[in-house]
């Protein structure tokens, strides 16, 4: 079975959400994802998705850097190769260009959703087979308003669509973050785990500070406190507490993850498909802390629906995935650009079942939220 590829559109699509979602680096009122179309020689299209949080708030990859970077240099490098041989066009990317992770990611969605249409099988099972059906998923509370998070966490909770909630901290005063953080788990108490993600926002001082409240006001789990260059700190602070300490910003790539590893650096990784340049090296990723007992949980960069659906169907397959999931990406979205929205239930994201991604592109709500060029 031989194809081509024949041509790659990135499309920017801005949709909004369904409320204001703070984050120590930004507020979000709509999200862009960048969506990528791959056509092969055969008739069969694959889609893929890059998606970043904030413009370049939070990472160092825009969607518009995005798009143009594949326009100008990994479309063209992907014209006419092999459709069929993931690894060898992902090698073509790498030998053209250094870096760009994002836009890589959604390349490799993209080819290895034409080839499970192609196969006929869906992408879990093109790598092997999923080991879970489904995954958990956690809900980030962030509307920047104390008892509306309250609200909000009673109502899914209610709904049986998430026990677990995220607080996103370090905009405020350490102080003003605990009161925040400490009056929503003592409001949920034992219904739910509470975890809290930092963003980088603290100093080695604060964090040793900010955990030590956090911890006692019996939080789940500590995620990202100090800046990503920091693993010392990080390594230190994940020695001097219980509450386990996840690095998100410091784990990209199997490099990071062996360092962190070699330097006890954190009792959990955050994976993301987006920031190790696709599925191939978030699981060589997930392989390394996986050997050295580091537990591992599935991230999300607020993906929509097809970048969200590419990370399950990778984060079904890992062995190991103590800390499930924040999948949650496109329940954030007022709206959507595929057919069947992925189905949210029983405290977890189900896994759709049609070959490659098993998602549809919506052509009409695809041409409604596209940026007019
Ligand atoms: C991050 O840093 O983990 C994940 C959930 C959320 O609300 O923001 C993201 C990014
Ligand atoms: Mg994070």
């Amino acid at each position: 079975m031989k194809a081509t590829v024949t041509s790659v559109e990135a499309i920017l699509v801005d949709l909004p959400t369904i409320r204001a979602h703070q984050l120590a680096m930004t507020t979000m009122q709509r999200q862009t994802l960048v969506i990528v179309r791959l056509r092969c020689s055969d008739g069969i299209e694959g889609i893929g998705e890059a998606t970043t949080i904030g413009g370049l708030s939070y990472g160092d990859e825009s969607p518009e850097g995005i798009k143009l970077t594949i326009d100008t240099y990994l479309a063209p490098a992907l014209a006419g190769i092999d459709a069929c041989n993931i690894h060898a066009a992902m090698q073509r990317l790498a030998s053209v260009a250094r870096g760009n992770r994002f836009a890589k990611s959604a390349l490799e969605s993209a080819l290895l959703d034409a080839q499970g249409k192609r196969l006929g099988l869906p992408l879990s099972e093109l790598l092997g087979g999923a080991v879970r059906p489904n995954l958990a998923c956690l809900w980030t509370l962030a509307s920047g308003d104390t008892g509306r998070d309250i609200e909000e966490a009673e109502t899914l909770l209610a709904e049986r669509r998430h026990n677990t909630f995220k607080l996103k901290i370090g905009r405020r005063s350490v102080r003003d973050d605990v009161a925040h953080v400490s009056a929503i788990k003592r409001a949920l108490g034992d219904r739910a785990r509470v975890t809290v993600d930092v963003n980088q926002a603290w100093n080695e001082a604060d964090a040793a500070t900010g955990i030590a409240m956090l911890e006692a006001a019996g939080i789940d789990l500590v995620e990202q406190p100090v800046p990503r260059e920091q693993r010392g700190a990080l390594a230190r602070l994940a020695a001097r507490f219980v509450v386990p300490v996840m690095a998100d910003e410091a784990v990209c790539g199997p490099e990071d993850a062996m360092e962190l590893a070699r330097i006890a650096g954190a009792d959990v990784f955050a994976l993301k498909i987006s920031k190790s340049g696709g599925i191939f090296e978030m699981l060589r990723t997930a392989a390394v802390g996986d050997a050295a007992g580091i537990a591992l949980y599935g991230g999300t960069m607020l993906e929509g629906s097809v970048g969200t659906i590419a990370a399950a169907h990778g984060f079904a397959t890992l062995p190991r995935l103590a800390w499930g999931t924040e999948l949650f990406g496109p329940l954030l979205l007022k709206d959507d650009v595929v057919t069947a929205r992925p189905e949210y239930r029983d405290f977890a994201l189900h896994l759709p079942v049609g070959p490659g991604l098993g998602l549809t592109l919506d052509e009409d709500k695809l041409a409604h939220y596209r940026r007019a060029a």
